[in-house]
C-alpha cells in the first residue's frame, strides 16, 4: 500500500494523505467479486433491519459488500465486527444480513448510507469504490487507519440459504486477507452477546465469556439468583417458530433448575429446523401479533402461559386463553411494563429509586392504553420514536434504567454505567435492601443489554410472574388494551409513503394524513398511522379505538386511503 500527499485536501497546510491500494489487492477483490454480480435492475438499501429480500435475489453480492463494509468498520472502530445472517420474521426463501458493532448493538446510522453504497456497486467496479471508501473512512489529516488489524465474527440462523451466503462473505474477507471467525448458527441476540464479550474482555466493562456456553451459564446463574425463595407455577409452552431459537432454548434448559429443583418447566414446540418451509409458517412472534391467535398446533389449556419467539429469537409475545377460552396477547407493551414496574419496585425496596432515572421507550405501535399506564399509575416516563430497536435502543441509553420494547416484542432493558456502579456498590441496610440489591444485580446479568433478547425477556417475565405470584389474567388486568388492529397494504411503491413525528404521521403523499385525521375523529379513542415497512414490500396500517369493531372498521378505512394514494388514484 503506498501512500501519497493530496496537496488539494489540505486544511490548515496539513495534507490529507490519499491511499492507493496494492494492485494485488484490487485483483483479488476484482477476482472475488466476479463471482457475485448484481442482477439486472436490483437495489438495495439497508434499512431497519440490515439488508433483507428473497434469497436468491441478489443476496450473494450484497453479502461480499458487507464483508467489505466489516473490515472498514473494525479498522475505524479499532474492535471486532459482528454480522448477522438473518431474514428474522420473514419466510423461510428469504434471507438477510446486518451488521453488528462493538458494543453489541446496531450498526451505527452514519455508515447506513455506506453499505447502500457498495451494495449498489456493480461488480467490476467494487475494488476501486472499495479504496474510495478506505480514503473516505479511515483517512484524516491526523492520521490514517488503513493499517490497523481488522476482526470480523459471523453466525447465521437455519435458513437453508445461509451455508452459500456465508460463501459470498468469505469471498469478501479471504480477499482483503482479515481475520475471521465463523460462530455457525447462533440466535440473533447470542451472537451481538458474543460481539461484546469480545470487545470489553480484559476491561471493567466486561460483559461475559465470548462463548455460546457463556452466555448460557451467565443467564442460567442470573437466574439461579433471582428465582430464589420464590416458584414460578406450572409450566411455559415456548412457540419457537421452528427457528434457531428451538434448539438454542433446548440447550439453555440444560443449565437451567428444572421446576423439581425450584427452577423452571418450559415446553418447547414448533422446533423443527430440518424442514425449511416451516419456518415462521403459522407460528412465531409475528404470525401470534399479526393474526392475534396462537399458532393452530399449539393446544394449550385455559390459563397456560405461552409465548412465541420470532425466527432468530430476538421478539416474544405472550398469550393465553382465559377460562372461556377467548385468546388474549401480551405483547411488548406487557412486557415493558411488567418489566419496568419490577425494576422500578426493586430500586424503591433498595432504597437508590432517587438516584436513578427510571424510564419507557415505545414506537407508535403501542398501545394507547399500555402509554396511559406507565404515566399515570407507574408514574414513569415515555419516550415515542421510529420503529426499529436502534431507535429505541439510543433513546433508552438516555435513561439510567431504560426500558425499551416494541408491541412486536422486540427490547430489552438498558443500565447506564452509574445505574449499574449505585446498584454494585450500595449497601444494604436491611435483609430486604440486600434482597432488592442482590436482585437488581442478577438482573443486569440475565437481561441481554446488548440487544432484545428473546430467551432472555421469557425469562425475565417469569421471574417476575413468579415474584408477583401472578396469573396471565393478573398481569392482563393491570390494564385493558384498547382493540386495534394491524394491516399489511400492498402498494406499487411504497417509498412515496414518508412520516413524521416518530413516524405517527405521514408527510406523503399530500392529503392522505388529512385523510386518515378525519377519520380517527369519527371514533372514540380513534387513533390511527400508515408506515413503509423496513423490512417488507408493503405499508402497515395500525388503527386502534374504542371497540374492537370500531378499530376494525378504522382500520379499514385507513387501508382504503394508503390503497388509493398507493395506485396513484
Ligand atoms: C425488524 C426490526 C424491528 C422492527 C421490525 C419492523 O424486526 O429489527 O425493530 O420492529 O423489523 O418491521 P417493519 O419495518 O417491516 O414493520 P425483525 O424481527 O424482522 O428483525
Amino acid at each position: 500500500m503506498a501512500t501519497f500527499l493530496n496537496p488539494v485536501d489540505s486544511i490548515f497546510n496539513k495534507p490529507k494523505p490519499v491511499i492507493h491500494l496494492d494492485q494485488a489487492l484490487l485483483n483479488k477483490l476484482a477476482d472475488g467479486a466476479a463471482a457475485y454480480p448484481i442482477p439486472e435492475g436490483r437495489k438495495y438499501e439497508y434499512g431497519t433491519a440490515g439488508f433483507r429480500m428473497k434469497a436468491d435475489a441478489g443476496l450473494d453480492h450484497v453479502m461480499f459488500t458487507v464483508g467489505l463494509i466489516a473490515i472498514l468498520r473494525s479498522k475505524k472502530r479499532n474492535a471486532t465486527i459482528g454480522i448477522m445472517i438473518t431474514a428474522s420474521h420473514n419466510p423461510a426463501e428469504d434471507n438477510g444480513v446486518k451488521l453488528v458493532d462493538p458494543m453489541g448493538d446496531m450498526l451505527e446510522q452514519s455508515w447506513e448510507g455506506f453499505a447502500t453504497r457498495l451494495a449498489n456497486t456493480p461488480s467490476d467496479k467494487i475494488p476501486k469504490a472499495y479504496e474510495a471508501l478506505v480514503n473516505e473512512t479511515l483517512v484524516d489529516e491526523i492520521r490514517q487507519l488503513q493499517d490497523r488489524p481488522a476482526k470480523v465474527v459471523f453466525a447465521r440462523d437455519t435458513r437453508a440459504s445461509g451455508p452459500y451466503l456465508v460463501t459470498a462473505l468469505k469471498a469478501a474477507l479471504d480477499a482483503v486477507g482479515v481475520a475471521y471467525e465463523d460462530k455457525g448458527i447462533l440466535t440473533t441476540p447470542q451472537l451481538h452477546y458474543i460481539v461484546r464479550c469480545i470487545n470489553t474482555e480484559g476491561t471493567v466493562y466486561a460483559f461475559g465469556e465470548p462463548t455460546e456456553k457463556g452466555y448460557y451459564t451467565k443467564m442460567a446463574n442470573a437466574f439461579k439468583t433471582l428465582m430464589y425463595g420464590r416458584t414460578i407455577h406450572g409450566a411455559i409452552t415456548v412457540d419457537a417458530a421452528n427457528g434457531v431459537g428451538g434448539p438454542k432454548l433446548r440447550q439453555l434448559i440444560s443449565y437451567l433448575p428444572t421446576a423439581a429443583e425450584g427452577g423452571i418447566d418450559i415446553k418447547v414446540v414448533n422446533d423443527d429446523v430440518l424442514k425449511p418451509e416451516a419456518l415462521n409458517f403459522e407460528c412465531g412472534a409475528d404470525y401470534v401479533k399479526t393474526k392475534q391467535r396462537s399458532p393452530p398446533n399449539l393446544n394449550a389449556k385455559p390459563g397456560d402461559r405461552c409465548c412465541s419467539l420470532d425466527g432468530d429469537a430476538d421478539r416474544v409475545v405472550y398469550y393465553y386463553n382465559d377460562e372461556q377460552n377467548v385468546f388474549h396477547l401480551l405483547d411488548g407493551d406487557r412486557i415493558a411494563t411488567l418489566g419496568a414496574a419490577f425494576l422500578a419496585d426493586m430500586t424503591r425496596v433498595a432504597g437508590i429509586d432517587s438516584k436513578l432515572k427510571i424510564g419507557i421507550v415505545q414506537t407508535a405501535y403501542a398501545n394507547g392504553a399500555s402509554t396511559e399506564y406507565v404515566e399515570k399509575v407507574l408514574k414513569l416516563p415515555v419516550t415515542v420514536t421510529a420503529t426499529g430497536v436502534k431507535h429505541l435502543h439510543h433513546a433508552a441509553a438516555r435513561y439510567d434504567i431504560g426500558v425499551y420494547f416494541e408491541a412486536n416484542g422486540h427490547g430489552t432493558v438498558l443500565f447506564s454505567d452509574n445505574a449499574i456502579k449505585i446498584i454494585r456498590e450500595s449497601e444494604p441496610k436491611s435483609p430486604g435492601q440486600k434482597h432488592a440489591l442482590d436482585s437488581l444485580r442478577a438482573c443486569i446479568d440475565l437481561i441481554n443489554q446488548a440487544v432484545g433478547d428473546a430467551i432472555s425477556d421469557m425469562l425475565f417475565a417469569e421471574i417476575v410472574l413468579a415474584h408477583k405470584s401472578w396469573t396471565p389474567d393478573n398481569w392482563r388486568n393491570t390494564y385493558i388494551d384498547l382493540p386495534n388492529r394491524l394491516v399489511r397494504v400492498e402498494v406499487a411503491d411504497r417509498s412515496i409513503f414518508k412520516t413524521t413525528d416518530a413516524e405517527r404521521r405521514l408527510t406523503s403523499p399530500k392529503g392522505a394524513q388529512e385523510e386518515i385525521d378525519k377519520l380517527c375523529s369519527m371514533y372514540q379513542k380513534g387513533r390511527a398511522f400508515a408506515r413503509a415497512s423496513g423490512t417488507e414490500d408493503a405499508v402497515r396500517v395500525y388503527a386502534e379505538a374504542h371497540s374492537k369493531i370500531e378499530s376494525e372498521k378504522l382500520a379499514g378505512q385507513v387501508t382504503e386511503v394508503i390503497r388509493k394514494y398507493g395506485s396513484g388514484t
